[in-house]
């Protein structure tokens, strides 16, 4: 049974990554941080949960040892790009820096690099790389030898933790790998992106729980995709004889105003009667547009997406029409809903 440890198994991409693992008959420990992590109801059934922060090197090499996994992969990360301007220090520590400490817990507890051990060996390590990396594009659509420009802190932490990763490969033989994923979505995103800010606050105003909705630049342009394929994509690229990068995406270019039309459109209500334009939503620096070029993903790894971005948004306002459906009528969520996000 091959054994997984994934960072970040109470995000959205963990908790679909540990589905995928079980169900390939994994034993898989997630890591988990705080005295009392208010996410900790959304670990999985049948994950292990080994405690640790990518902010605490010994906790890491703890962890390690503990799940001693053939594969681990690096999930964890502040995600936001805005709060990234905010905290950017930690922004750096924990997206940056915090790549380094899982490389350096797995490279101490597996030997890689000593002296005699074979190159290539033990652990098998993920990389969660991301489109942001691109930022200001030199080219569309972008692959895996596109340069990189980064627009916030977040995309230059993620550029650190790519070169990072990619530099451990080159310098122990460590069986390491990038995902570069372009933007993907699901009922369990976080309610802080667009795609899910603008689902759920279709489905509020549609339900009178809400009158209008904030939004920023309309005008971004994101290749998006459903976040259940792409995780099946991260295993793909771990189960390669030759460790290499991976861009990851639909090759599909939508704007945020087709989100919010689609979205509107399914709850039956004309968008323009709701949504007001706030510049504090506005970032410092944009991503105008970003398209990804899979074909090395499709190609090496046989992966191809299946949600296509127009039914990836009904089903996001589906999901959050029936739960908000539920909260109106049981104003007081119980844990199965908070664990169903
Ligand atoms: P997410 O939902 O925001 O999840 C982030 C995870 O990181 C959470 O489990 C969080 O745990 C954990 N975390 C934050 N700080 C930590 C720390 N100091 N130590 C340990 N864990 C910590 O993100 P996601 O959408 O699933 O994305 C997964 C990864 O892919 C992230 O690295 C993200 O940057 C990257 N990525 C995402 C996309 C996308 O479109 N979703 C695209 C490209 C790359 P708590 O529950 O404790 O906060
Ligand atoms: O913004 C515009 C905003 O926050 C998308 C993360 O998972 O994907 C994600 O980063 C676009 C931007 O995602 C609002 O300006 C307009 O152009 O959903 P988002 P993101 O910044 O692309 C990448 C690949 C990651 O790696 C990240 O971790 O939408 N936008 N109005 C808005 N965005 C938000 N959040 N809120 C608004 O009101």
């Amino acid at each position: 049974m091959r054994r997984a440890l994934i960072t970040g198994v109470t995000g959205q991409d963990g908790s679909y990554l540990a589905e995928h693992l079980l169900a390939e008959g994994y034993q898989v420990w997630g890591l988990v941080r705080g005295q009392a992590n208010p996410h900790r109801d959304r670990v999985i059934e049948g994950v292990r949960v080994v405690e640790g922060d990518l902010l605490d090197q010994s906790s890491l090499v703890a962890a390690v040892d503990r799940a001693q996994p053939d594969e681990v992969y690096n999930l964890a990360a502040i995600s936001y790009v805005p709060m990234s301007w905010h905290q950017a220090e930690l922004t750096a520590e924990v997206t940056g820096l915090g790549v380094l400490r899982m490389l350096e817990a797995i490279r101490m507890v597996s030997g890689i690099g000593r002296a005699g051990a074979s190159p290539g060996a033990g652990i098998r390590f993920y990389q969660a790389s991301s489109s942001e990396m691109f930022g200001k594009v030199s080219e569309v659509p972008q692959n895996e030898a596109t340069t990189l420009h980064p627009r916030s802190p977040y995309g230059v932490a993620k550029a650190y933790g790519h070169f990072i990763t990619r530099n451990y490969r080159e310098s122990f033989g460590l069986h390491a790998v990038s995902g570069i994923l372009f933007n993907h979505e699901s009922p369990r995103r976080g309610r802080e992106f667009v795609t899910r800010k603008i689902t759920l606050s279709a489905a509020r105003i549609k339900l009178g729980l809400q009158r209008e909705l904030r939004l920023g630049n309309l005008d971004a342009v994101r290749d998006w995709g459903f976040a259940g394929d792409y995780v099946r994509a991260m295993r793909l690229m771990l189960a390669q004889d030759r460790p290499a990068d991976y861009v990851v995406g639909t090759g599909h270019m939508h704007s945020v105003r087709d989100v919010v039309r689609i979205a509107f459109d399914t709850v039956g209500l004309d968008w323009h009667d709701h949504v007001v334009i706030d510049p504090q939503f506005v970032r410092p620096a944009e991503v105008e547009l970003l398209c990804a070029d899979s074909t090395r993903a499709r190609v090496e790894l046989r992966w191809t997406p299946t949600v296509e971005f127009e039914d990836l948004i009904r089903m996001m306002v589906t999901a959050d029409l029936e739960r908000s459906a539920r909260e109106q009528q049981t104003p007081v969520a119980t844990p199965q809903e908070h664990r169903a996000w």
